[in-house]
């Protein structure tokens, strides 16, 4: 049985995430998918564009229904922090580019803690309510829901764009079996724009909205696993991880805000373009490198792929 919530638990909730760190949130209906939604992921991956990323393949059931994962989920909870910094990491870090998001402490840890405390208040507030959270790793689709949720809507370039932070913002998601009330889900307002498919070095988006993987650096860089032997990699350009050129161009990003909700100071900037920079072009010694990444995404790709990185540069 799903237990009633207190009729102001929507403004409590949101009054809660705004004073605990999200810069954003909204809810939408928990439900499955819609059937185009479905047939987009199935076409994507009938197509091969997740690449040599399985995970993507797995638990599909899952990703097209958060009801599969928990089963008395009424409300999808999804909350955005803003990370966009003023520093050009191309500027700062000379040589190599890092994409921003990898800047800072390491994004999954940081939500997933704000969300568990998120997750305590609603249990207080709702004792018998079941919940469910998670950041990026879940098998969820998340920029759909927050699109649904009325916090942006998918951009040509694939991310989630909102009005006030652009595309710079992390994505996490927190399932209720509390009925709260839903957003109205946001509309489209890329409008005739396509600086972002212009502007890929690798053509990896393929058309508004579909990206191929196997053509991307972002997937290159930081997911693709192992050595590149019987493979050939595109022009890293100048990226060595991640990459953020579909962002930097797209007018919504002009008047993005510097991050407010992150506590972290910026290792990588601690190290500006020196010589035992992890931008610089001289490859770090393994010592080097786990001090220089300790607490930040960028440990995703392991030394290993640090160097293969590097070494792909042309
Ligand atoms: C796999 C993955 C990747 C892959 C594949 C990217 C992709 N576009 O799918 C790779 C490794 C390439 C990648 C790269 C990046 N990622 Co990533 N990634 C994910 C992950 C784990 C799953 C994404 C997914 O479901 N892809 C499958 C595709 C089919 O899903 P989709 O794009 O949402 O599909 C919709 C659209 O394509 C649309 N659609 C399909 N056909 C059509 C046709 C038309 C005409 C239209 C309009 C729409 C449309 O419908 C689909 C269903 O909703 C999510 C976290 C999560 N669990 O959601 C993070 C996530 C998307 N990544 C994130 C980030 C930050 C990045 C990078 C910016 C990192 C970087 N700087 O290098 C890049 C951006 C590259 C890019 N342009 O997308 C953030 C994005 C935040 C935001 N504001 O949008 C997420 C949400 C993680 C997080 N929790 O914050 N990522
Ligand atoms: S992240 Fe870079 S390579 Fe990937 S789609 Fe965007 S511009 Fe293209």
């Amino acid at each position: 049985m799903n237990p009633s919530p207190p009729p102001d638990l929507k403004d409590k909730t949101r009054a809660y995430g705004v004073a605990s760190g999200f810069d954003a949130i909204g809810f939408a209906r928990a439900e499955p998918v819609d059937p185009r939604t479905t047939l987009q992921y199935q076409t994507w991956l009938r197509q091969q564009h997740h690449a040599s990323m399985d995970y993507m393949a797995n638990k599909v059931d899952l990703r097209l229904n958060p009801l599969q994962i928990l089963p008395s989920a009424k409300t999808v909870i999804v909350v955005l922090v803003n990370y966009f910094q003023t520093v050009q990491p191309e500027k700062s870090l000379r040589s190599f580019k890092i994409a921003r998001y990898a800047h800072g402490q390491d994004y999954h840890r940081l939500l997933r803690k704000r969300l568990r405390a998120m997750e305590a208040f609603l249990k207080n507030e709702a004792p018998e309510t079941e919940v469910w959270s998670e950041v990026d790793t879940g098998p969820v689709l998340e920029r759909y829901w927050a699109e649904k949720a009325g916090l942006g809507w998918i951009g040509k370039n694939t991310l989630l764009i909102n009005k006030q932070f652009g595309s710079w913002t992390f994505i996490g998601i927190l399932l209720t079996s509390l009925e709260i009330p839903p957003d109205p889900p946001s509309s489209f307002h890329c409008g005739t724009c396509t600086r972002c498919l212009e502007v890929c070095p690798t053509q990896a988006l393929l058309e508004p909205g579909i990206l191929d993987s196997r053509r991307c650096l972002s997937y290159w860089t930081i997911e693709h696993r192992g050595a590149f032997h019987d493979q050939t990699p595109p022009d890293f350009n100048g990226w060595i991880f991640g990459c953020d050129d579909c962002q930097e161009v797209c007018p919504w990003n002009r008047h993005a805000k510097p991050a407010e909700n992150l506590t972290s100071t910026h290792p990588l900037l601690g190290y500006p373009g020196g010589t035992h920079s992890i931008a610089s072009g001289i490859p770090l010694s393994h010592q080097e490198w786990d001090d220089q990444t300790k607490g930040t995404a960028l440990r995703r790709c392991g030394y290993d792929g640090y160097l293969r990185n590097i070494h792909w540069q042309r």
